[in-house]
C-alpha cells in the first residue's frame, strides 16, 4: 500500500500494531473492489443477495438481537475537563479512555481484515467538505459508507499532505458490554467497538459530521447541525430553502422527500430533497446562512415507508440499497417491513431470521412485526427523484427558515414562529419530543432534545446554546426560527393532522411569513398563524375548527413547561448563556399576564 499521507501511514501503522489484522486493504471506491467485497459478503453470510430483477444491487442484512440502534448510554464524549462535555454527554477523561480502549483494541483484528476507507464529507475537493479516514474490520461498514460517503482514491487525492478525522471501528465480539463509542473533539479522533449497527459504527455521520464536526464548527465559527435541507419552488419557478431539525425518527426523511398535496401540484408547486439530516452551516458573504449536506446517501427508518406516505424514500431503496433488519420475502427474495402495504408476505422470516408471516399474533392478539422497528435503508441519493440540483453545489444553499419540531401528543401547536433570533434559539433549545426506537431504552417517554441535539453535540451543551446566540451576531440577514409539531392526538391517541405530504401546508405558511405576506396572532409563546390562514382545501375531515385546535396555545400547560424548562437549564449548569434565562423570563411573564 502507497500511502503518501505521512499522518494517515502512521495512523495505519499505529493501528495494525494495536489491533493486529491479518491483512490492510485500501479501500479505492472503484465498482471492481466494492462488488468483490459483496460477493465476499454473501458468501460469508453477512448479506443475502436480494432479487436482482426487482431490487437490483440491493442485499439484505440482519444485526445481532443486541445491536440494532444507537446506544446512548455508551457512547461517549472524551475531553480533559469534565465541564468541555457533561451534563448531557457521557463524559470520559481523554487519557483514560484511550488507555480503556487501547486495551479493548488489542489483537481485536487477529485473523481480520482491516479496511481503510478515505472519505469525504461533502462533494470530494469542495472548499468546505472534510476527510476522515475509517479503519474498520467490518464490510458492512465498508459497504455502507460507500453509499453514504464519497470514499476512495479521489478523496485520497484531494486530501494530498492535509488533515483528515482519525476513525477506529472493530465490531470485535459485539459484546453489548464493551461496546464504546467515544469521541475526542480534542484530537479530530472516534473510537468505535463491539457494535456494527448504523449511527455506532459508519463514523462518517454521528460521529464525525454531528459530534466532532459541532466542536469543530464552534471553534471555526460555523454550524453542524441534525438537519434536512428542503427546496419548494413555487409555480413561478422561485425555489426556497428551509432546514429542519427534528429529533431521530421524528419526520426528517419525509419531510426532506415531500410530495406536495394535489391541490399545490396543479397550482405548480415542486419540492426538491437536498439533505434528509445532517446539514452544515455557515455564513455566506452575502451575510446569509447558507447549507450542505455532507452525505451521500440516505440511512433511513423503513417502516411507515410506502408509496403512500414518502414514494420519494421508498423509490431510492430500489436499487443499488442495503437494508437492515427488515422482513425477507422468501417467495420472491424482497424485503418487507409494516407499513409498506396491506401485503405482508406469506412465507418470510422476520429481522432475527426466524419464520414469520403477517399473520401471526402474540398472546393478547397484537400482530408480531417483523420489521425492527429501527429496521433502515441505506440508499444512495442519487436514486431520489427528487433530488435537488444543488445537491452538491459548493456553497450550498441560502436557508429562508429554520424549523425546529419534537413529537409532543399535547402542548406544541402545529406551528409557531419565535419573535427573533435569540427566542429562536431559546425554541431550539426547549425542544422537547417523545423518544423513539432510533436509540435503544424506553420508547414514548418525553425529554428535552434542543434542537434535536441532545445525543449529537460534541461539547457542553451550554457552550452550544452559547455558539447559536454568537451565530446569530454574525448574519446580516437572518433565517426566521419556527416550530411545528405534527404529532399532536385527540382523545383516543390518534394524531389529528395528517402529516406527510400534507405538512407543505404549513411550510407554505412559513414561507409567507418569511416574505412578510401574511399576519399572525402573538401569542405568549410566540407567532401563531390565524387558523383560515392554513389552506385546508381537499383535505378530508380537516376543518378550520380542526386547526384552530391544533394551534391552541394552553396557558396551564405552557406554564407547566418552563418549570421542566428551568429544571433542564440548571441541570445543564453554569454555561447556559444569560440571553436563553432572558427568554425563559419573558415567557413566564407572557403567561402570567
Ligand atoms: P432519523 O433518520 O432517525 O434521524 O429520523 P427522521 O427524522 O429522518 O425520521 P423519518 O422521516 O424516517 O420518520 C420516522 C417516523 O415518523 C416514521 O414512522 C414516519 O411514519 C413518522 N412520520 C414522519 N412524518 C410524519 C408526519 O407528518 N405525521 C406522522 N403522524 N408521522 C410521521
Ligand atoms: C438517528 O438516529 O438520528 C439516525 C440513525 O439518523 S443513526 O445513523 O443510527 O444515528
Ligand atoms: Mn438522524
Amino acid at each position: 500500500m502507497d500511502i503518501k499521507n505521512r499522518k494517515l501511514a502512521a495512523f495505519i501503522e499505529e493501528a495494525k500494531e494495536l489491533c493486529q489484522p491479518d491483512k490492510v486493504v485500501l479501500i479505492d471506491g472503484g465498482e471492481a473492489q466494492l462488488e468483490s467485497l459483496r460477493e465476499q459478503a454473501v458468501k460469508e453470510k453477512i448479506l443475502i443477495k436480494l432479487n436482482q430483477e426487482k431490487l437490483p444491487g440491493c442485499y439484505l442484512h440482519r444485526t445481532t438481537v443486541n445491536d440494532v440502534a444507537r446506544v446512548e448510554g455508551r457512547t461517549f464524549i472524551c475531553s480533559k475537563n469534565k465541564d468541555d462535555s457533561a451534563p448531557i454527554n457521557n463524559w470520559m477523561e481523554t487519557e483514560e479512555a484511550y488507555k480503556l480502549l487501547k486495551g479493548l483494541f488489542k489483537g481485536v483484528m487477529k485473523g481480520r481484515t482491516m479496511y481503510v476507507i478515505p472519505y469525504s464529507m461533502g462533494a470530494v475537493g469542495s472548499k468546505f467538505s472534510k476527510i476522515g479516514i475509517e479503519l474498520t474490520d467490518s464490510i458492512y461498514v465498508v459497504l455502507n459508507m460507500a453509499i453514504m460517503t464519497r470514499v476512495g482514491n479521489k478523496v485520497l487525492e484531494a486530501l494530498g499532505d492535509g488533515d483528515f478525522v482519525k476513525g477506529l471501528h472493530s465490531y470485535a465480539e459485539l459484546s453489548e458490554e464493551k461496546r464504546y463509542i467515544c469521541h475526542f473533539p480534542e484530537d479530530d479522533t472516534i473510537m468505535s467497538i463491539n457494535s456494527n449497527y448504523g449511527g455506532n459504527v459508519l463514523l462518517g455521520k454521528k460521529c464525525f459530521a454531528l459530534r466532532i464536526a459541532s466542536y469543530l464548527g464552534k471553534t471555526e465559527g460555523w454550524m453542524a447541525e441534525h438537519m434536512l435541507i428542503l427546496g419548494i419552488e413555487n409555480p413561478k419557478g422561485e425555489i426556497k430553502y428551509v432546514a429542519a431539525a427534528f429529533p431521530s425518527a421524528c419526520g426528517k426523511t419525509n419531510l426532506a422527500m415531500i410530495i406536495p398535496p394535489e391541490i399545490y401540484k396543479k397550482k405548480g408547486y415542486k419540492c426538491w430533497c437536498v439533505g434528509d439530516d445532517i446539514a452544515w452551516i455557515r455564513v455566506g458573504e452575502d451575510g446569509r446562512l447558507w447549507a450542505v449536506n455532507p452525505e451521500n446517501g440516505f440511512f433511513g427508518v423503513a417502516p411507515g415507508t410506502s408509496m403512500k406516505s414518502n414514494p420519494n424514500a421508498l423509490l431510492s431503496t430500489r436499487k443499488g440499497t442495503i437494508f437492515t433488519n427488515v422482513v425477507e420475502n422468501l417467495d420472491d427474495e424482497t424485503v418487507w417491513w409494516e407499513g409498506l402495504d396491506k401485503n405482508p408476505p406469506k412465507n418470510a422470516l422476520d429481522w432475527k431470521g426466524n419464520p414469520w408471516n403477517g399473520d401471526m399474533k402474540d398472546q393478547d392478539g397484537k400482530p408480531i412485526k417483523g420489521a425492527h422497528p429501527n429496521s433502515r435503508f441505506t440508499a444512495p441519493t442519487a436514486n431520489c427523484p427528487c433530488l435537488s440540483d444543488k445537491f452538491e453545489a459548493p456553497d450550498g444553499v441560502p436557508l429562508s427558515a429554520i424549523i425546529f419540531g419534537g413529537r409532543r401528543a399535547k402542548t406544541a401547536p402545529l406551528v409557531y414562529q419565535s419573535k427573533d433570533w435569540n427566542n429562536g434559539v431559546f425554541v431550539g433549545s426547549i425542544m422537547a419530543s417523545e423518544t423513539t426506537a432510533a436509540a435503544t431504552g424506553a420508547v414514548g417517554v418525553v425529554r428535552r432534545d434542543p434542537m434535536a441535539m441532545r445525543p449529537f453535540v460534541g461539547y457542553n451543551m451550554g457552550d452550544y446554546f452559547a455558539h447559536w446566540i454568537e451565530m446569530g451576531k454574525k448574519i446580516k440577514n437572518q433565517p426566521k426560527i419556527f416550530n411545528v409539531n405534527w404529532f399532536r392526538t385527540d382523545e383516543n391517541g390518534n394524531f389529528i393532522w395528517p402529516g406527510f405530504g400534507e405538512n407543505l401546508r404549513v411550510i407554505d405558511w412559513i414561507l409567507e411569513r418569511c416574505d412578510g405576506k401574511v399576519e399572525a396572532k402573538e401569542t405568549a409563546i410566540g407567532y401563531v398563524p390565524y387558523a383560515k390562514d392554513i389552506n385546508v382545501e381537499g383535505l378530508d375531515g380537516i376543518t378550520e375548527k380542526t386547526v384552530e385546535d391544533l394551534l391552541s396555545v394552553d396557558k396551564e400547560s405552557w406554564i407547566k413547561e418552563t418549570e421542566g424548562i428551568e429544571s433542564f437549564y440548571k441541570e445543564l449548569g453554569e454555561r447556559v448563556p444569560k440571553e436563553l434565562y432572558d427568554e425563559l423570563g419573558k415567557l413566564k411573564a407572557n403567561l402570567n399576564k
